[in-house]
């Protein structure tokens, strides 16, 4: 299929795209486009503002868009399909945009999502903002309305300066006026997303953009092809001789994997750094099983223990933020002697931002790591056993306490008996992908479900966001084509449960659990007041989650015992097809805010 098109077949001409009134082109228009250019047209060709988009987008590599069609884009999403992009159409932008994070995240390509105007782009916001927040590259293409309209204020359909919205919370925001400057609009969002520390970029396409035409030989030329997106960027090498330095001289070193680690796809220099220093490894969430989380190295199951015990913390692609208690206080036995931090990380403003950084080493972390490692000989001291030998005493007693609590069959389930068999088959499939959020849900899954590949685990990263579940989840099926496992609190599934049909629609090899305790946390809230209403935690009891997928085609199963759950998901995974576990827990199972507690004003002031 020809992007090109004919003077004639061009229903709108720069001018008459020019004019306030004209809009973006109509199905009619579509279908002309689309049209192969008639044999006795004499005119010169050109191409409008759709196709240079694709083309553009094309050129660079990127060959699907997550989003929702409506006025101005509906012709962009069919246009694109009809050029052999894959186009996933969500039902509410904010999944489309997790899955465009997600993407990226996954495949180092900024990740697309394209909404219509105002309330579109509304919807995709808040997953442009977290996809930022989590350094995951991705590009919020919406439509606007006429700017002559937005800019007087004078009350366009859905008018809104997006632009000026859009700015404080991505990285970088771009509008493109003129169809000549498409291709340098999509290389500039492109290398914005990608570059340095990856985040999410904004780019404003107002209707009108996508009618206008051009010669379509000047067209193709005005494209970019963007070269080198993300740069290598090599540590100094005074910076990695002090981080080396540091290391050498530590009694109790630990290195903190974060999930930068995971994006940076350098996993086999990981490894090799962590195994040739022999040096105990903490992942964060998203850095699970860059090492397979049963590596004799895993300290995760001695966590507090080493974050209070370490001297010497090297930091690879994780930032200490509130996962990490800011670096100090009583996780890190701040009363005990300050440690000392190497950290590697392409953001030099990251530095000092919480506690002071004895040795940072700056650069993109498969250069900075393979420094490392360049200094790493056969004459390196490993780390002293009585460090290493007391991790593992604390890890053993943890991992026994852990498998009784695992081989337990209560009933109902509770999260840990539903989760021993997640984890079951998370070490017969190492390949699927698991999606997890919700408060209890996600902090048992965290540390019951091993990992045992790298990026194969998505969460909730760092806003700690629900309604991550269904964008990721479909992101992950679409771009690896692997199993996706999605564990679902009750109430975060909610955020984005009616995706469920996108995943029905797309076929995707899905299987969702909803671990389903009927509320919030638990679901034995009383209401105080004693008036009608249920407590503001609780949800209708005994709900059937599972109906969802049916309605939509998919395997829908109502899972009671450990028994059923396990033979369901073995199923889903082996047979691919869109399904819903419903997980019935023991209500009463969970506890206020999972294992963050002490961020929850009342239950911290109790405490
Ligand atoms: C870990 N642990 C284990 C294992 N793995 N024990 C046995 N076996 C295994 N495999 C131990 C570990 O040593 C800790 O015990 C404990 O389990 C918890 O480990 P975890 O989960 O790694 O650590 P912790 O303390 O919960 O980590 C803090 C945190 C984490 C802030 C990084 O809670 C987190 O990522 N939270 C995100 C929460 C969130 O975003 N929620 C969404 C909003 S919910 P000890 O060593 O004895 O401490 C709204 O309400
Ligand atoms: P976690 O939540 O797992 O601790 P964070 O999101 O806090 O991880 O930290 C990720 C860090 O990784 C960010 O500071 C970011 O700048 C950094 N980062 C991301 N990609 C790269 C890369 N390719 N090279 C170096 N640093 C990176």
């Amino acid at each position: 299929m020809s992007s090109v098109r004919t003077d004639k077949e061009a229903s709108t001409t720069l001018d008459d795209a020019l004019k306030p009134t004209s809009r973006a082109v109509d199905g009619d228009a579509v279908v002309r486009a689309l049209k192969p250019v008639a044999d006795d047209a004499p005119e010169a060709e050109t191409i409008d503002g759709f196709h240079l988009v694709i083309d553009a987008l094309k050129l660079n590599d990127i060959d699907t868009i997550f989003g929702l069609p409506g006025i101005p884009i509906t012709d962009l999403t069919r246009m694109a399909q009809a050029e052999g992009m894959r186009v996933i159409s969500f039902r509410h932008e904010q999944h489309a945009g997790n899955a465009a994070a997600a993407a990226g995240f996954l495949t180092q390509k900024p990740g697309i999502c394209l909404t219509v105007s105002a309330p579109g782009f509304l919807n995709g916001l808040t997953a442009l903002a977290n996809a930022t927040t989590n350094c995951f590259p991705m590009i919020l293409i919406s439509g606007s309305s006429e700017r002559e309209i937005v800019d007087l204020q004078q009350g366009d359909y859905e008018e809104m300066d997006q632009l000026a919205i859009a700015k404080p919370l991505c990285k970088a925001a771009f509008r493109v006026l003129h169809a000549q400057d498409i291709g340098v609009g999509i290389a500039r969002a492109i290398r914005s997303a990608l570059s340095g520390r990856p985040g999410g970029v904004y780019l404003d396409l107002p209707a009108k953009l996508f009618a206008q035409t051009m010669d379509a030989v000047k067209g193709k030329a005005s494209l970019i092809k963007v070269v080198d997106p993300a740069p290598r960027q090599i540590p100094a090498p005074d910076a990695v001789k002090r981080a080396l330095d540091l290391l050498k001289g530590a009694k109790k070193p630990l290195i903190l994997l974060g999930k930068g680690a995971a994006y940076a796809q350098a996993d086999a220099d990981i490894r090799a750094l962590v195994e040739k220093t022999g040096i105990p490894y903490l992942p964060m969430s998203m850095a699970k099983g860059l090492l397979p989380d049963t590596h004799a190295q895993s300290a995760a199951a001695a966590r507090s223990y080493v974050l209070q015990e370490a001297d010497v913390v090297l930091l690879i692609g994780a930032r200490l933020n509130w996962l990490l208690s800011h670096g100090k206080g009583k996780t890190w036995a701040e009363d005990k002697g300050a440690k000392q931090f190497i950290q590697i990380d392409i953001a030099p403003t990251e530095i000092d931002s919480n506690v002071a950084i004895a040795a940072p080493v700056i650069g993109d972390i498969g250069s900075c790591v393979a420094a490392l490692l360049g200094g790493i000989d056969a004459k390196w001291a490993k780390p002293p056993t009585e460090w290493t030998g007391a991790i593992a005493e604390r890890k053993d007693k943890n991992l026994s306490k852990m498998a009784v609590t695992l081989a337990a069959r209560p009933s109902p389930m509770n999260f840990h008996s539903a989760l021993s068999v997640i984890r079951d088959q998370v070490k017969a499939r190492p390949d699927a992908i698991v999606v997890n959020e919700g408060a209890n849900t996600l902090d048992f899954a965290r540390s019951i479900v091993d990992m045992y590949e790298p990026r194969k685990r998505l969460d909730v990263g760092t806003w700690g966001i629900m309604g991550i579940g269904m964008g990721f989840a479909v992101a992950a099926a679409v771009v690896t084509d692997k199993p996706v496992i999605a564990i679902e609190g009750d109430s975060a599934f909610g955020f984005s449960g009616m995706e469920v049909e996108t995943i029905c629609r797309y076929n995707l090899p899905i299987c969702i659990i909803v671990f389903n305790n009927n509320g919030v946390y638990r679901g034995t809230d009383v209401n105080a007041s004693g008036t009608a209403d249920v407590a503001p935690t609780v949800f209708v009891k005994n709900a059937r989650y599972d109906k969802l997928m049916e309605a939509f085609g998919g395997v829908g199963v109502n899972a009671t015992t450990a028994d059923e759950l396990q033979k369901a998901l073995t199923e889903a995974v082996a047979s691919r097809r869109p399904t819903l576990i419903n997980a019935v827990i023991d209500e009463t199972a969970g506890t206020e805010s999972g294992r963050i507690t002490s961020l929850n004003p009342a239950t911290a002031k109790k405490k």
